[in-house]
């Protein structure tokens, strides 16, 4: 593969290009020496949930078409796929269930270095959650509010609570398909049973519980892990910072922080800012500190503190290969093993820091909520006196830097669109009914080098952006949108049709919305809900002219994510199949069938340009359901 085919973007080709010639390898290089995989797999055909196995069936039908067990490929396949699930909401509602754990513990005042800074979202969720505030002290209220969520882990009967901010007639639907989640971790553990050897025989039982366990996440896990985060970091607001590998300072200490949880990248960034530390790097040659970030941790305080983000998921190994970061911390999720070997390479130290994530060959710091500022600022000074390491010979830091704004909730965009003194989303709606805008779309997700690195991901947002339908981003595909430009309000004269022209100049914003990290994603379904609730747009979810993507997807992360937003009803378009398309039963349920059921289907397609038509037509045709008026600048087809 030529650089040119590994990744659009111009730092990392440079990179790729150094990564080769110091003979490093990297994910593409991995990649391509895996080849071919192993098709088994890649069809969802094999199994080694028991001993009787290891087992596979023939595709071709020439061979074994059932496991030892009996299991065929429609019980395995499904299996498989929902076990994806239970691991990728098992992620992030345990991230979810980390930033409660920090919310009790500021509450009780046992922590150095975390408060309450958004007291009005405290509060409302405090009623939210039908817990007292009148004449009480804030951190009684928070300490409840991290005990009543607390609780929604473990429940085992009644509902999740934030499923109430769903349409009713949502609600009602999943009650009747028996996919409304009980409890967080109640839903993962039954996946767990029912797919282990001799449960459940039956695909479509077996992918319904997979749709309520994704909605556990979605409107549980992941929602908990956003609310409570703003909460204790702060709400985003729009704000402008920089992206990609040029971030990195030739003459600054370079702290890159990758992984997910704020509860550490948030107080690292206080610790960068440390007046002792900037003199002490002073003192060892360097002008200051600089911290930049990778992967969702970068989105989180991206967006709450404008810090720059040097790079998505295919990026971890690049920027150490830059020579210039002192210092790589890492947490939990979306962390190349392979990294302890590429810092090898470099004077970069390697630091690891969740007891659920080790790496044999960095160095670890434990984290603890408890002495987080003491642990961030020792950590901090591990980079400062590691920049003497830096070898002046090995740094290559690419000149790419892009401007963008960040900052984009379910609270403050339509603040905004509906002016400064009105929170409504009436103008956002109004724009649909009236044909200005056609629609909205979700692009969220990784990277994966089986699909050109950021292309998936830019050339749908353009395609979708061009044909007057607004783009909300998240994770990997936000970083990517960024390095492209199209975070920049100016994006919108080049690359936006009219209609959505008009929108992002009257109120100033791009055409392309960063509404944060990967459990952020719940801010879209809050969104959804919004709009639902405004008005003139049908009753549900399903009914909106609205779609989703996940162009470059890898993680089983985006397994569940995409189920949720399919069991919320928004259509979804995937880069990759899931590995599913040995059973053709579960492949017809998935993207036929399930439209019947929760009102939306999957659909998988490598080509952004062309999944971006799928979206397109999706939302006309959503469109026609609610006669609504014709695009407003739509040359109608010459007869
Ligand atoms: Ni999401 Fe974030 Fe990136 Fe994919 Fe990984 S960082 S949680 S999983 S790779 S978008
Ligand atoms: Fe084979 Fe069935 Fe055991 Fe799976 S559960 S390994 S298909 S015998």
């Amino acid at each position: 593969m030529k650089k040119e085919e590994k990744s659009i973007d111009k730092a990392s080709q440079e990179l790729l290009k150094i990564a080769e010639k110091e003979g490093i390898d990297t994910a593409w290089d991995r990649y391509e020496a895996m080849l071919p995989q192993c098709g088994f797999g890649e069809l969802g055909l094999c199994c080694r949930n028991c001993i009787l196995g290891p087992c596979r069936i023939d595709p071709f039908e020439e061979g074994p078409q059932k496991g030892v067990c009996g299991a065929t490929a429609e019980i395995i396949a499904a299996r498989n796929l929902i076990r994806m699930i239970a691991a990728g909401a098992a992620a992030h509602s345990d991230h979810g269930r980390d930033v409660a754990h920090t919310l009790l513990l500021a509450a009780q005042g046992k922590t150095k270095g975390y408060g309450i800074k958004d007291e009005e979202k405290l509060l409302s969720l405090a009623n939210e959650l039908g817990i007292k505030t009148d004449g009480r002290d804030k951190k009684e209220i928070a300490k409840e509010v991290a005990e009543k969520v607390f609780s929604e882990f473990g429940q085992q009967h009644g509902e999740l609570q934030f499923s109430r901010r769903a349409p009713e007639k949502r609600q009602a639907l999943w009650r009747k398909l028996g996919i409304m989640p009980r409890g967080i971790d109640r839903e993962i553990v039954e996946v767990m049973h029912r797919t282990t050897m001799g449960v459940d025989n039956d695909c479509e039982n077996l992918i319904t519980h997979g749709m309520r366990t994704a909605l556990g996440d979605g409107w549980g896990g992941s929602m908990i892990a956003t609310e409570l985060s703003d909460v204790l970091f702060g709400t985003p607001r729009p704000i402008r910072a920089k992206v990609n590998l040029g971030v990195l300072k030739e003459d600054e200490v370079n702290i890159v922080v990758h992984g997910h949880e704020p509860t550490l990248s948030d107080v690292i960034v206080a610790a960068s800012q440390d007046k002792e530390l900037i003199e002490l790097a002073k003192k060892n040659g360097a002008k200051g500190i600089n911290l930049a970030g990778i992967c969702c941790t970068a989105n989180e305080i991206l967006m709450r503190h404008g810090i720059p983000i040097a790079g998505n998921f295919l990026q971890q190994e690049l920027a150490i290969t830059t020579g210039a970061v002192d210092l790589m911390l890492v947490d939990v999720q979306c962390i190349m093993p392979a990294l302890s070997s590429v810092a090898k390479c470099f004077h970069t130290k390697l630091v690891s820091t969740s007891p659920k994530a080790k790496f044999p060959q960095a160095e670890h710091v434990e984290f603890k909520e408890e002495e987080a500022l003491p642990i961030a600022k020792k950590i901090v000074r591990m980079a400062v006196e590691n920049f003497k390491n830096r070898v002046k010979e090995k740094v290559n830091i690419p000149k790419e830097k892009m401007d963008l704004v960040a900052g984009f909730t379910a609270e403050s965009v339509f603040k905004f669109l509906g002016g400064k003194y009105r929170a409504t989303y009436r103008p956002l709606n109004d724009a649909i009914i009236s044909g200005r805008l056609r629609g909205a779309a979700g692009i969220v997700g990784c990277n994966n080098p089986k699909i050109k690195h950021d292309w998936g991901h830019v050339e749908m947002a353009k395609e979708l952006i061009k044909n007057d339908v607004l783009v909300v981003v998240t994770g990997c595909s936000a970083i990517a949108d960024a390095k492209a430009g199209l975070l920049k309000p100016e994006s919108a004269l080049k690359y936006a049709g009219k209609g959505l022209q008009e929108i992002c100049e009257t109120v100033g914003v791009p055409p392309v919305l960063h509404v944060g990290s990967c459990v952020d994603n719940s801010r879209i379904l809050i969104t959804l809900s919004n709009v639902v609730a405004e008005g003139g747009l049908g009753d549900d979810i399903s009914e909106l002219p609205v779609a989703g993507a996940a162009p470059e997807w890898m993680s089983e992360k985006a397994v569940s994510i995409a189920f949720y937003f399919v069991a919320s009803g928004v259509f979804t378009v995937l880069g990759s199949p899931f590995p599913i398309l040995g059973s053709k039963e579960v492949t017809d349920l998935l993207t036929k069938r399930l439209e019947g059921t929760v009102g939306a289907n999957f659909a998988f397609e490598s080509d952004p340009i062309k999944a971006a038509h799928l979206m397109i037509d999706h939302i006309n045709k959503k469109r026609e359901a609610l006669k609504l008026k014709p695009m407003m600048y739509e040359k109608v087809a010459a007869v």
